[in-house]
């Protein structure tokens, strides 16, 4: 007997016993430096052998490796043990409960003028009238010339106007240009709306946008007449607003049309009373309309002695601010999120 039997046997023991205690990879690795590292407690009862008697040293050394294979042992399942608990750990930590309620994404919605410019466009459609788009880039000729607003005429004054190639391109000014094109190219009966961007060189304040959009209406055909067109807006603003909503014509003056006018409708906000909306007239001004000039006709190659048309243009955004009680064009256009997600 050595002795180095029973001190192996207790540094097992020991080295068992603590490792029991280690309950962090952190511990797990201290406690491996501790008894098998390089200057740990095995390495040094290894280092004695050498002073043993001869023949004393293989017994000694094996049964030093014994031990030292049972710590490694141990040591090997303690570390299995640790990385399986924290694995369990991270699993619990990234449990998923299913049975909680979702997080609700927010979903994307329609701009306001595009929710007013389809509801137009859908009770002009059940009209009869179909739906045209034309080019934003225009020809004088078609914005101003063909629409009896010649150069130099003092009515030119009613729309200050970005030009692109000064003086022949521009950029339209209201989307008239285009019913002058489907006239040109089509034969009557035309019945079309026209919804699109139209822009202005003006300066910006609460009722002007230098963009904006406008819905223009067009119907050329034998024999029609102010009725026609009364009715025509009429039947609109009752299903724009309300069944019963009073309509108001007024003579107003457009060099596109003859006679001009514009038609108010009952204040939707406070139906008639007096509000901040309509300034307590209790009537709102909607859209301006007419019959078609009998120059504008010829200019499309028509002879206005054999057809005649009406035409009315109204801005979607007037409506929208009307309807919602909004009193600030530019908030449409500024992409302020707590603006626009109030109309979905
Ligand atoms: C309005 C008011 C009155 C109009 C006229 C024409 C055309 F091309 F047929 F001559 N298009 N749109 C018109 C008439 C537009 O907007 C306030």
């Amino acid at each position: 007997m050595t002795g180095i039997d029973s001190k192996l046997k207790v540094l097992v023991d020991n080295g068992l016993k603590d490792l029991n205690h280690c309950s962090d990879e952190q511990a797990a690795e201290t406690w491996h430096a501790k008894y098998l590292g390089r200057s740990g407690a095995i390495a040094d009862l290894m280092r004695s052998i050498g002073q043993l008697d001869r023949e004393d040293r293989p017994s000694a050394g094996q049964a030093a490796n014994e031990a030292k294979a049972t710590l490694e042992a141990a040591y090997l399942d303690r570390r299995g043990r640790l990385d399986e608990s924290s694995l369990a750990r991270r699993i619990e930590a990234d449990r998923v409960d299913v049975t909680m309620p979702g997080r609700r994404l927010h979903d994307g919605g329609l701009h306001p003028i595009t929710l007013t410019l389809r509801r137009i466009l859908e009770i002009f459609r059940d009209m009869g009238f179909q739906v045209t788009e034309g080019p934003e880039v225009e020809l004088d000729w078609y914005n101003f010339e063909a629409l009896n607003i010649p150069a130099e005429h003092p009515a030119r004054d009613m729309w200050d106007t970005f030009y692109v190639q000064p003086p022949s391109v521009l950029l339209r000014t209201h989307t008239s240009p285009n019913q002058a094109r489907v006239m040109q190219r089509s034969k009557p009966p035309i019945r079309i709306v026209v919804p699109g961007r139209c822009y202005r060189y003006e300066a910006q304040d609460a009722s002007h946008e230098w963009m904006f959009y406008q819905v223009e209406g067009l119907a050329v055909d034998a024999g029609l007449t102010m009725a026609d067109l009364k009715g025509v807006l009429v039947a609109f603003a009752q299903r724009m607003f309300w069944p019963e909503v009073q309509c108001r014509f007024r003579c107003d003056y457009f060099p596109f049309v003859e006679p001009g006018m514009e038609m108010s409708v009952q204040c939707p906000i406070c139906r008639g009373s007096g509000c901040r909306v309509c300034k307590m007239s209790g009537w709102i001004e909607l859209l301006g309309a007419g019959m078609v000039h009998p120059q504008v006709l010829r200019n499309v190659g028509y002879d206005p002695d054999a057809v005649n048309g009406f035409a009315f243009g109204m801005g979607p955004e007037r409506i929208t601010m009307v309807k919602h009680a909004i009193d600030d064009i530019r908030l449409f256009y500024g992409n302020d999120l707590r603006f626009l997600k109030q109309f979905n």
